[in-house]
């Protein structure tokens, strides 16, 4: 971990985008991207880690991007079968996807760590980049909604987020531990950044913050906190992080993203659509640009990437 300069937290889709930028911008030894491992579950026998799998889909080229999970060019045949025979077909899992989670399934069953074969998975699909799991403990998303508690697959996938959100709870953060991997980036003489991706806020990175001793490591460490707000224009680019705002009583801008992080990151950037809210977010204390964030090919990844990387450095001087 001697050569990290930039630790990248990401969830699913928005975080992997910028991953992918930073991948191409950074030699592959000087990043380490840190994947929200309290969507996973276990579903018909098998351990599902959907971040991990946007992640390393997405760095390795697999990724299915007008979806946003799973496979590209994906079959669905035993999906199709299982239904035949009765079985669920709620949570769609795609042929070549089921061969990672019957791998990763096998391999934590012989003992390995979700780290190891998360490594394992990152040398077969050639990621050069380090794509550590928060931790190698189990910690599940619980969604507190009007309805009651859901586990996180449930709210999303089979109720579709539409349940009205109420809280969060990270069952097993407590007494989970993190990574010694992480530990050791932190405390890189090289460490320069450390990026919040544009991913949701409550459900991708507080799970990862969540994990104790996590918080009080970045408040220790001398680079930038630099978060990516996952808002433009008061919407979510992608998945349920405007309706969880507005549903939890906060605005649905980058303001309210910003206050979320504001005891924590160094510098906060938005999208420029919304440069109206840099100046009350600098009034917070963080450090503020407003910038092009949305990334809808690989040249605005790498474009972002590369701007994220040069604000940290200048945050540093
Ligand atoms: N999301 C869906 O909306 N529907 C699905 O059927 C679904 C299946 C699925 C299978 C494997 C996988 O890794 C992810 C999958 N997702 C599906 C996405 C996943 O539920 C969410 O994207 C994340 O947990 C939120 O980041």
């Amino acid at each position: 971990m001697k050569n990290i300069s930039t630790i990248a937290f990401s969830g699913g889709v928005g975080g992997a985008k910028l991953a992918l930028g930073l991948a191409r911008a950074l030699p592959p030894d000087e990043l380490l991207i840190v994947a929200n491992t309290a969507d996973d579950f276990d579903h018909l026998g098998l351990h599902i880690c959907p971040d991990l799998d946007t992640i390393t889909y997405t760095l390795s080229g697999r990724a299915n991007r007008s979806q946003g999970w799973g496979v590209e060019g994906e079959t669905w045949n035993c999906l199709e079968a299982l239904y035949e025979l009765g079985g669920p077909n709620w949570f769609r899992l795609g042929d070549r996807d089921i061969a990672t989670h019957l791998y990763r399934t096998q391999r934590l069953r012989e003992g390995a760590r979700l780290s190891e074969v998360t490594a394992e998975i990152c040398v077969a699909f050639g990621i050069a980049q380090r794509v550590l799991p928060m931790c190698d403990d189990p910690v599940s998303t619980i969604v507190g909604t009007a309805e009651g508690e859901l586990p996180f697959q449930d709210y999303f996938v089979r109720h579709r987020c539409e349940p009205r959100v109420t809280g969060f709870r990270f069952a097993g953060a407590d007494r989970a531990t993190m990574h010694p991997e992480l530990g050791a980036a932190f405390d890189s003489p090289d460490l320069r950044a450390v990026i919040f991706c544009p991913s949701n806020p409550f459900i991708s990175i507080a799970p990862m913050l969540a994990i104790p001793g996590m918080t009080e490591a970045l408040l220790s460490i001398r680079a930038p906190i630099v978060a990516v707000s996952p808002i433009i224009g008061g919407k979510a680019v992608k998945g349920p992080a405007a309706k969880m705002m507005s549903e939890l009583g906060l605005p649905t801008t980058s303001l309210s993203v910003a206050k979320h992080y504001s005891d924590l990151a160094t510098a906060f950037i938005v999208d420029e659509m919304d440069s109206d809210e840099v100046a009350c977010i600098r009034e917070l204390g963080l450090a503020c640009e407003a910038m092009p964030t949305l990334m809808n090919n690989d040249d605005d990844k790498l474009r972002l990437a590369r701007s994220v990387i040069t604000y940290c450095h200048d945050l540093s001087r």
